[in-house]
Protein backbone atom coordinates (compact mmCIF):
# COMPACT_ATOMS: atom_id res chain seq x y z
CA UNK A 1 0.00 0.00 0.00
CA UNK A 2 1.22 3.74 -0.71
CA UNK A 3 1.86 6.05 2.32
CA UNK A 4 2.53 9.85 2.80
CA UNK A 5 5.60 11.01 4.74
CA UNK A 6 5.48 14.54 5.83
CA UNK A 7 8.63 16.16 6.92
CA UNK A 8 10.41 19.59 7.07
CA UNK A 9 13.74 17.74 4.98
CA UNK A 10 14.48 14.57 2.50
CA UNK A 11 17.34 13.15 2.21
CA UNK A 12 18.31 11.60 -0.62
CA UNK A 13 21.42 9.33 0.15
CA UNK A 14 23.10 7.58 2.80
CA UNK A 15 27.03 8.18 1.64
CA UNK A 16 28.85 10.80 3.95
CA UNK A 17 27.00 13.63 2.87
CA UNK A 18 23.18 12.50 3.35
CA UNK A 19 24.58 11.10 6.50
CA UNK A 20 26.33 13.98 8.08
CA UNK A 21 23.14 16.10 6.88
CA UNK A 22 20.77 13.70 8.91
CA UNK A 23 23.48 13.92 11.94
CA UNK A 24 23.95 17.86 11.98
CA UNK A 25 20.30 18.42 10.92
CA UNK A 26 19.23 15.74 13.59
CA UNK A 27 21.35 18.12 16.56
CA UNK A 28 19.29 21.25 15.38
CA UNK A 29 16.40 19.37 16.12
CA UNK A 30 14.82 19.34 12.82
CA UNK A 31 12.56 16.25 11.46
CA UNK A 32 13.67 14.46 8.49
CA UNK A 33 14.13 11.02 6.16
CA UNK A 34 16.38 9.55 4.83
CA UNK A 35 16.07 7.37 1.67
CA UNK A 36 18.64 5.02 0.72
CA UNK A 37 18.51 2.83 -2.63
CA UNK A 38 20.80 0.41 -1.49
CA UNK A 39 20.96 -1.88 1.61
CA UNK A 40 22.75 -0.90 5.00
CA UNK A 41 25.13 -3.97 4.31
CA UNK A 42 25.96 -2.62 1.19
CA UNK A 43 26.74 1.11 2.34
CA UNK A 44 28.86 0.05 5.32
CA UNK A 45 31.09 -2.56 3.11
CA UNK A 46 32.19 -0.10 0.51
CA UNK A 47 35.41 0.73 -0.03
CA UNK A 48 36.36 4.19 -0.95
CA UNK A 49 38.00 7.37 0.61
CA UNK A 50 40.41 7.21 3.25
CA UNK A 51 41.98 10.68 4.48
CA UNK A 52 40.36 12.86 6.63
CA UNK A 53 41.11 16.67 6.49
CA UNK A 54 41.85 18.58 9.54
CA UNK A 55 38.20 20.52 9.44
CA UNK A 56 36.28 16.74 8.78
CA UNK A 57 37.54 14.97 11.84
CA UNK A 58 37.13 18.18 14.15
CA UNK A 59 33.10 18.40 13.05
CA UNK A 60 33.31 15.00 13.47
CA UNK A 61 34.45 15.17 16.71
CA UNK A 62 32.52 17.96 18.00
CA UNK A 63 29.21 16.97 16.77
CA UNK A 64 29.73 13.32 19.01
CA UNK A 65 30.87 10.92 16.30
CA UNK A 66 34.08 11.02 16.14
CA UNK A 67 34.80 8.82 19.31
CA UNK A 68 35.64 5.80 17.38
CA UNK A 69 37.86 7.53 14.69
CA UNK A 70 39.60 9.13 17.82
CA UNK A 71 40.75 5.16 19.46
CA UNK A 72 41.09 3.94 15.79
CA UNK A 73 42.00 6.25 13.09
CA UNK A 74 45.99 7.05 12.37
CA UNK A 75 46.72 10.86 12.63
CA UNK A 76 49.42 11.81 9.97
CA UNK A 77 51.84 14.59 10.12
CA UNK A 78 52.16 14.53 6.12
CA UNK A 79 52.46 12.92 3.46
CA UNK A 80 55.72 12.20 0.82
CA UNK A 81 55.83 12.89 -2.67
CA UNK A 82 58.24 11.00 -4.79
CA UNK A 83 59.83 11.55 -8.71
CA UNK A 84 62.02 8.65 -9.72
CA UNK A 85 64.84 9.51 -6.69
CA UNK A 86 63.51 12.69 -5.90
CA UNK A 87 61.37 12.97 -2.75
CA UNK A 88 59.34 15.74 -1.19
CA UNK A 89 58.02 15.26 2.27
CA UNK A 90 54.91 17.95 2.64
CA UNK A 91 54.96 18.23 6.67
CA UNK A 92 51.49 19.61 7.81
CA UNK A 93 51.67 21.22 11.17
CA UNK A 94 55.16 22.42 10.24
CA UNK A 95 53.79 24.19 7.07
CA UNK A 96 50.15 25.18 8.19
CA UNK A 97 49.24 26.36 11.63
CA UNK A 98 49.61 23.23 12.87
CA UNK A 99 47.19 21.01 10.96
CA UNK A 100 47.67 17.17 10.52
CA UNK A 101 45.15 14.68 8.72
CA UNK A 102 43.09 11.50 9.33
CA UNK A 103 43.34 8.33 8.19
CA UNK A 104 40.33 6.49 8.65
CA UNK A 105 38.06 4.41 6.38
CA UNK A 106 34.98 6.54 4.64
CA UNK A 107 33.03 3.09 5.20
CA UNK A 108 34.19 3.32 9.36
CA UNK A 109 33.07 6.68 8.75
CA UNK A 110 29.43 5.89 7.21
CA UNK A 111 28.85 2.79 10.25
CA UNK A 112 29.47 5.68 12.95
CA UNK A 113 27.15 7.74 11.18
CA UNK A 114 24.13 5.03 10.76
CA UNK A 115 25.25 3.98 14.04
CA UNK A 116 24.39 7.34 15.47
CA UNK A 117 21.18 8.05 13.88
CA UNK A 118 19.87 4.28 14.73
CA UNK A 119 20.94 4.99 18.19
CA UNK A 120 18.28 7.57 18.25
CA UNK A 121 15.80 5.53 17.34
CA UNK A 122 15.04 7.18 14.13
CA UNK A 123 15.03 4.97 11.17
CA UNK A 124 17.05 5.18 7.34
CA UNK A 125 15.12 3.74 4.83
CA UNK A 126 17.37 1.08 3.00
CA UNK A 127 16.73 -0.08 -0.17
CA UNK A 128 14.18 2.93 -0.71
CA UNK A 129 15.23 4.25 -4.17
CA UNK A 130 14.32 7.60 -4.86
CA UNK A 131 12.39 7.66 -8.41
CA UNK A 132 10.99 11.49 -9.24
CA UNK A 133 11.58 14.94 -6.99
CA UNK A 134 9.51 17.58 -7.60
CA UNK A 135 11.44 20.48 -6.34
CA UNK A 136 8.48 23.35 -6.73
CA UNK A 137 6.64 25.31 -3.60
CA UNK A 138 5.22 21.74 -1.86
CA UNK A 139 8.76 19.56 -2.96
CA UNK A 140 7.88 16.26 -2.74
CA UNK A 141 10.01 13.04 -3.67
CA UNK A 142 8.27 9.56 -5.26
CA UNK A 143 10.26 6.56 -3.99
CA UNK A 144 9.87 2.56 -4.37
CA UNK A 145 10.22 0.38 -2.19
CA UNK A 146 12.11 -3.29 -1.84
CA UNK A 147 8.66 -4.76 -3.09
CA UNK A 148 8.56 -2.40 -5.77
CA UNK A 149 5.41 -0.04 -4.13
CA UNK A 150 5.64 3.47 -4.72
CA UNK A 151 5.65 5.88 -1.81
CA UNK A 152 5.50 9.97 -1.25
CA UNK A 153 7.74 12.27 1.08
CA UNK A 154 6.33 15.16 1.32
CA UNK A 155 9.01 17.57 3.11
CA UNK A 156 9.83 21.77 3.11
CA UNK A 157 13.29 21.04 1.93
CA UNK A 158 15.22 18.44 -0.28
CA UNK A 159 18.98 16.94 0.10
CA UNK A 160 19.91 15.78 -2.84
CA UNK A 161 22.89 13.64 -1.70
CA UNK A 162 22.80 10.50 -3.80
CA UNK A 163 26.47 10.56 -5.42
CA UNK A 164 27.02 10.75 -9.03
CA UNK A 165 24.79 8.75 -10.70
CA UNK A 166 21.65 9.63 -8.42
CA UNK A 167 18.67 11.17 -9.74
CA UNK A 168 18.29 14.40 -7.97
CA UNK A 169 20.97 16.72 -10.38
CA UNK A 170 19.20 14.54 -13.40
CA UNK A 171 15.50 16.05 -11.95
CA UNK A 172 17.15 20.04 -12.36
CA UNK A 173 16.06 20.91 -16.16
CA UNK A 174 19.30 20.89 -18.35
CA UNK A 175 19.25 24.77 -19.20
CA UNK A 176 18.87 25.29 -15.66
CA UNK A 177 22.12 23.88 -14.65
CA UNK A 178 26.01 24.62 -15.94
CA UNK A 179 28.20 21.61 -16.19
CA UNK A 180 32.03 21.86 -15.95
CA UNK A 181 34.01 18.56 -16.73
CA UNK A 182 37.19 17.40 -17.60
CA UNK A 183 37.62 13.13 -18.17
CA UNK A 184 41.42 12.00 -17.78
CA UNK A 185 42.39 9.49 -20.56
CA UNK A 186 43.01 6.76 -17.22
CA UNK A 187 41.78 5.31 -14.26
CA UNK A 188 43.16 4.04 -10.90
CA UNK A 189 43.32 0.04 -10.07
CA UNK A 190 43.43 0.34 -6.50
CA UNK A 191 43.58 -3.36 -3.91
CA UNK A 192 43.19 -3.56 -0.36
CA UNK A 193 45.52 -6.29 1.65
CA UNK A 194 45.86 -7.63 4.80
CA UNK A 195 49.35 -6.78 5.57
CA UNK A 196 51.21 -4.30 7.36
CA UNK A 197 51.19 -0.79 5.42
CA UNK A 198 54.62 1.08 4.59
CA UNK A 199 53.27 3.85 6.73
CA UNK A 200 53.34 7.24 5.33
CA UNK A 201 50.72 8.26 2.39
CA UNK A 202 52.80 7.94 -0.65
CA UNK A 203 52.40 9.13 -4.25
CA UNK A 204 54.95 8.35 -6.67
CA UNK A 205 55.10 9.59 -10.19
CA UNK A 206 57.10 6.63 -12.73
CA UNK A 207 57.12 6.54 -16.17
CA UNK A 208 54.94 3.35 -15.94
CA UNK A 209 52.28 5.65 -14.15
CA UNK A 210 51.39 6.99 -10.94
CA UNK A 211 51.22 4.76 -7.69
CA UNK A 212 50.00 5.53 -4.29
CA UNK A 213 50.72 3.54 -1.02
CA UNK A 214 48.28 4.18 1.73
CA UNK A 215 46.71 2.65 4.30
CA UNK A 216 43.47 1.98 6.92
CA UNK A 217 45.53 0.23 9.88
CA UNK A 218 48.64 -1.40 11.11
CA UNK A 219 47.76 -4.58 9.29
CA UNK A 220 45.79 -2.93 6.52
CA UNK A 221 47.16 -1.28 3.36
CA UNK A 222 45.73 0.05 0.74
CA UNK A 223 47.52 0.78 -2.84
CA UNK A 224 46.85 2.33 -5.89
CA UNK A 225 48.15 2.47 -9.35
CA UNK A 226 47.27 4.60 -12.70
CA UNK A 227 46.05 2.21 -15.42
CA UNK A 228 44.25 2.49 -18.73
CA UNK A 229 41.01 2.90 -19.10
CA UNK A 230 40.21 -0.41 -20.60
CA UNK A 231 42.19 -2.14 -17.68
CA UNK A 232 40.37 -5.56 -16.47
CA UNK A 233 40.66 -6.35 -13.30
CA UNK A 234 40.54 -10.10 -14.49
CA UNK A 235 43.89 -9.21 -16.13
CA UNK A 236 45.44 -8.09 -12.64
CA UNK A 237 45.64 -11.29 -10.75
CA UNK A 238 47.65 -9.92 -7.42
CA UNK A 239 50.85 -11.13 -8.26
CA UNK A 240 50.73 -8.78 -11.54
CA UNK A 241 49.54 -5.98 -9.22
CA UNK A 242 52.28 -6.35 -6.74
CA UNK A 243 54.90 -6.48 -9.26
CA UNK A 244 53.57 -3.39 -11.32
CA UNK A 245 53.43 -1.21 -8.16
CA UNK A 246 57.01 -2.32 -6.63
CA UNK A 247 58.48 -1.35 -9.82
CA UNK A 248 56.66 2.38 -9.80
CA UNK A 249 58.16 3.29 -6.10
CA UNK A 250 61.86 3.75 -5.81
CA UNK A 251 63.54 1.03 -4.29
CA UNK A 252 63.57 2.04 -0.79
CA UNK A 253 59.85 1.97 -0.87
CA UNK A 254 59.32 -1.04 -2.91
CA UNK A 255 61.56 -2.88 -0.89
CA UNK A 256 59.26 -1.89 2.02
CA UNK A 257 55.61 -3.30 0.55
CA UNK A 258 54.75 -6.68 1.81
CA UNK A 259 52.82 -8.53 -0.49
CA UNK A 260 49.49 -10.89 0.71
CA UNK A 261 46.53 -12.09 -0.61
CA UNK A 262 43.95 -9.00 -1.68
CA UNK A 263 40.74 -8.44 -0.12
CA UNK A 264 39.07 -6.43 -2.25
CA UNK A 265 40.19 -4.46 -5.95
CA UNK A 266 38.30 -2.10 -7.62
CA UNK A 267 39.42 0.52 -10.71
CA UNK A 268 37.91 3.69 -10.64
CA UNK A 269 37.96 6.14 -14.10
CA UNK A 270 39.35 9.71 -12.97
CA UNK A 271 37.03 12.54 -13.72
CA UNK A 272 36.70 16.16 -12.62
CA UNK A 273 32.80 17.67 -12.53
CA UNK A 274 30.95 20.40 -11.48
CA UNK A 275 27.39 21.26 -11.94
CA UNK A 276 26.55 25.01 -10.66
CA UNK A 277 24.79 26.06 -8.74
CA UNK A 278 23.57 23.55 -6.01
CA UNK A 279 20.31 24.85 -5.76
CA UNK A 280 16.93 24.41 -7.92
CA UNK A 281 13.63 25.84 -5.93
CA UNK A 282 13.92 23.65 -2.49
CA UNK A 283 16.21 20.93 -3.86
CA UNK A 284 19.73 21.75 -2.50
CA UNK A 285 22.65 19.52 -4.00
CA UNK A 286 25.71 18.07 -1.47
CA UNK A 287 28.44 15.82 -2.31
CA UNK A 288 29.49 13.70 -5.08
CA UNK A 289 25.50 14.38 -6.02
CA UNK A 290 27.24 17.85 -7.67
CA UNK A 291 30.57 17.21 -7.90
CA UNK A 292 33.50 14.86 -8.92
CA UNK A 293 36.82 15.49 -8.10
CA UNK A 294 39.55 12.58 -9.21
CA UNK A 295 41.00 10.78 -6.40
CA UNK A 296 44.77 12.60 -6.08
CA UNK A 297 44.01 15.17 -3.32
CA UNK A 298 41.87 12.72 -1.14
CA UNK A 299 39.04 16.00 -1.21
CA UNK A 300 35.80 13.84 -3.12
CA UNK A 301 34.63 12.62 0.70
CA UNK A 302 35.82 15.75 2.50
CA UNK A 303 33.98 18.36 -0.06
CA UNK A 304 30.57 16.18 0.83
CA UNK A 305 31.32 16.91 4.42
CA UNK A 306 32.19 20.70 4.31
CA UNK A 307 28.88 21.08 1.71
CA UNK A 308 26.56 19.77 3.95
CA UNK A 309 28.53 21.62 7.00
CA UNK A 310 27.27 24.94 4.85
CA UNK A 311 23.74 23.27 3.86
CA UNK A 312 22.46 22.34 7.74
CA UNK A 313 23.48 25.80 8.87
CA UNK A 314 21.34 27.12 6.28
CA UNK A 315 18.53 24.96 7.29
CA UNK A 316 18.71 25.54 11.33
CA UNK A 317 18.57 29.07 10.56
CA UNK A 318 15.52 28.93 8.14
CA UNK A 319 13.83 26.78 10.93
CA UNK A 320 15.06 28.70 13.85
CA UNK A 321 14.37 31.92 12.70
CA UNK A 322 13.02 32.18 8.73
CA UNK A 323 16.52 33.51 8.20
CA UNK A 324 17.42 32.68 4.40
CA UNK A 325 20.13 34.43 3.85
CA UNK A 326 22.38 31.21 4.30
CA UNK A 327 20.19 29.25 2.07
CA UNK A 328 20.39 32.20 -0.27
CA UNK A 329 24.51 31.79 -0.12
CA UNK A 330 24.47 27.98 -0.18
CA UNK A 331 25.30 27.67 -3.80
CA UNK A 332 28.13 30.37 -3.89
CA UNK A 333 29.24 29.31 -0.66
CA UNK A 334 30.42 25.60 -1.54
CA UNK A 335 31.38 26.27 -4.57
CA UNK A 336 34.24 28.23 -3.45
CA UNK A 337 35.52 25.54 -1.66
CA UNK A 338 34.76 23.29 -4.21
CA UNK A 339 36.47 24.87 -7.09
CA UNK A 340 39.24 25.49 -4.96
CA UNK A 341 39.53 21.63 -4.12
CA UNK A 342 38.63 20.98 -8.20
CA UNK A 343 41.90 23.11 -9.08
CA UNK A 344 44.19 21.50 -6.19
CA UNK A 345 43.20 17.72 -7.15
CA UNK A 346 43.22 19.03 -11.28
CA UNK A 347 46.95 20.27 -10.65
CA UNK A 348 48.23 17.45 -8.57
CA UNK A 349 46.77 14.50 -10.75
CA UNK A 350 48.61 16.63 -13.47
CA UNK A 351 51.68 16.73 -11.67
CA UNK A 352 52.35 13.17 -10.85
CA UNK A 353 50.60 11.15 -13.94
CA UNK A 354 51.52 9.92 -17.21
CA UNK A 355 49.45 11.10 -20.12
CA UNK A 356 49.47 9.60 -23.16
CA UNK A 357 50.40 12.65 -25.06
CA UNK A 358 53.04 13.85 -22.47
CA UNK A 359 56.03 14.61 -24.53
CA UNK A 360 59.74 15.13 -23.44
CA UNK A 361 58.54 19.61 -22.97
CA UNK A 362 55.57 18.32 -20.48
CA UNK A 363 58.06 15.97 -18.73
CA UNK A 364 60.61 18.28 -17.89
CA UNK A 365 57.64 20.95 -16.76
CA UNK A 366 56.49 18.69 -14.57
CA UNK A 367 60.32 17.49 -13.44
CA UNK A 368 60.95 21.42 -12.81
CA UNK A 369 57.54 21.59 -10.57
CA UNK A 370 58.79 18.68 -8.38
CA UNK A 371 62.21 20.79 -7.89
CA UNK A 372 60.49 23.98 -6.80
CA UNK A 373 58.10 22.00 -4.06
CA UNK A 374 61.53 20.43 -3.01
CA UNK A 375 63.65 23.74 -2.49
CA UNK A 376 60.75 25.79 -1.55
CA UNK A 377 59.18 26.07 1.79
CA UNK A 378 56.16 28.32 0.25
CA UNK A 379 55.87 25.60 -2.95
CA UNK A 380 55.18 23.21 -0.13
CA UNK A 381 53.07 24.91 1.99
CA UNK A 382 50.79 25.86 -0.56
CA UNK A 383 50.13 22.19 -0.50
CA UNK A 384 50.26 21.41 2.46
CA UNK A 385 47.47 23.95 3.39
CA UNK A 386 45.47 22.61 0.62
CA UNK A 387 45.91 18.65 1.61
CA UNK A 388 45.37 19.30 5.40
CA UNK A 389 42.14 21.48 4.64
CA UNK A 390 40.96 25.19 3.91
CA UNK A 391 38.70 26.55 6.75
CA UNK A 392 34.90 26.61 6.92
CA UNK A 393 33.80 30.04 5.56
CA UNK A 394 31.68 31.99 8.44
P1 LIG B 1 28.11 8.63 -2.17
O1 LIG B 1 29.08 8.08 -1.19
O2 LIG B 1 28.16 8.12 -3.57
O3 LIG B 1 26.65 8.36 -1.57
C1 LIG B 1 25.48 8.53 -2.33
C2 LIG B 1 24.44 7.56 -1.80
O4 LIG B 1 23.22 7.78 -2.51
C3 LIG B 1 22.64 6.51 -2.81
N1 LIG B 1 21.70 6.69 -3.93
C4 LIG B 1 20.36 6.77 -3.79
N2 LIG B 1 19.57 6.70 -2.70
C5 LIG B 1 18.22 6.81 -2.87
N3 LIG B 1 17.65 6.99 -4.10
C6 LIG B 1 18.41 7.06 -5.22
N4 LIG B 1 17.84 7.22 -6.41
C7 LIG B 1 19.83 6.95 -5.09
N5 LIG B 1 20.87 6.98 -5.96
C8 LIG B 1 22.00 6.82 -5.25
C9 LIG B 1 23.85 5.62 -3.11
O5 LIG B 1 23.55 4.24 -2.96
C10 LIG B 1 24.83 6.12 -2.05
O6 LIG B 1 24.74 5.39 -0.84
O7 LIG B 1 28.18 10.21 -2.26
P2 LIG B 1 28.52 11.32 -1.12
O8 LIG B 1 27.75 11.05 0.13
O9 LIG B 1 28.40 12.62 -1.79
O10 LIG B 1 30.05 11.04 -0.73
C11 LIG B 1 31.08 11.29 -1.65
C12 LIG B 1 32.24 10.30 -1.42
O11 LIG B 1 31.72 8.98 -1.41
C13 LIG B 1 33.33 10.43 -2.51
O12 LIG B 1 33.53 11.78 -2.86
C14 LIG B 1 34.69 9.87 -2.02
O13 LIG B 1 34.64 8.48 -1.82
C15 LIG B 1 35.79 10.19 -3.04
N6 LIG B 1 37.09 9.60 -2.69
C16 LIG B 1 37.89 10.17 -1.72
N7 LIG B 1 37.49 11.26 -1.04
C17 LIG B 1 38.25 11.77 -0.02
O14 LIG B 1 37.86 12.77 0.58
N8 LIG B 1 39.46 11.20 0.36
C18 LIG B 1 39.94 10.11 -0.28
O15 LIG B 1 40.98 9.59 0.13
C19 LIG B 1 39.17 9.57 -1.39
N9 LIG B 1 39.59 8.48 -2.04
C20 LIG B 1 37.51 8.44 -3.34
C21 LIG B 1 38.80 7.91 -3.00
C22 LIG B 1 36.73 7.80 -4.31
C23 LIG B 1 37.19 6.66 -4.93
N10 LIG B 1 36.34 6.04 -5.88
C24 LIG B 1 35.89 4.71 -5.73
C25 LIG B 1 35.67 6.87 -6.84
C26 LIG B 1 39.27 6.77 -3.63
C27 LIG B 1 38.49 6.16 -4.62
C28 LIG B 1 39.06 4.97 -5.31
C1 LIG C 1 43.03 5.99 0.27
O1 LIG C 1 43.65 5.67 1.31
O2 LIG C 1 42.10 5.29 -0.18
C2 LIG C 1 43.44 7.21 -0.45
C3 LIG C 1 44.46 8.01 0.08
C4 LIG C 1 44.84 9.16 -0.61
C5 LIG C 1 44.19 9.49 -1.79
C6 LIG C 1 43.16 8.70 -2.29
C7 LIG C 1 42.79 7.55 -1.62
O3 LIG C 1 44.56 10.60 -2.46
Amino acid sequence: MSETIRTQVAIIGAGPAGLMLAHLLQRSGIELVILESRSRDYVESRVRAGVLEHGTSELLRETGVGERMRREGLVHRGIALRFNDRSVRIDFPDLTDGKTVTVYGQQEVVKDLIAARLATGAPILFECAAVAIDAGDEPSVRYRDAGGAEHVVRADFIGGCDGFHGVSRHSIPKETLKIFERAYPFGWLGIMSETPPVGDVIYARHERGFALASLRNPNLSRYYIQCGLDTEIADWPDDRFWDELKRRFPDDIGRKIVTGPSIEKSIAPLRSFVAEPLRYGRLFLAGDAAHIVPPTGAKGLNLAISDVFYLQRALAAHFANGDDRYLERYSDMALRRVWAAERFSWWLTKLLHVFPDDDAFETRIKLSEFDHLHRSKHARAMVAEQYAGLPFED
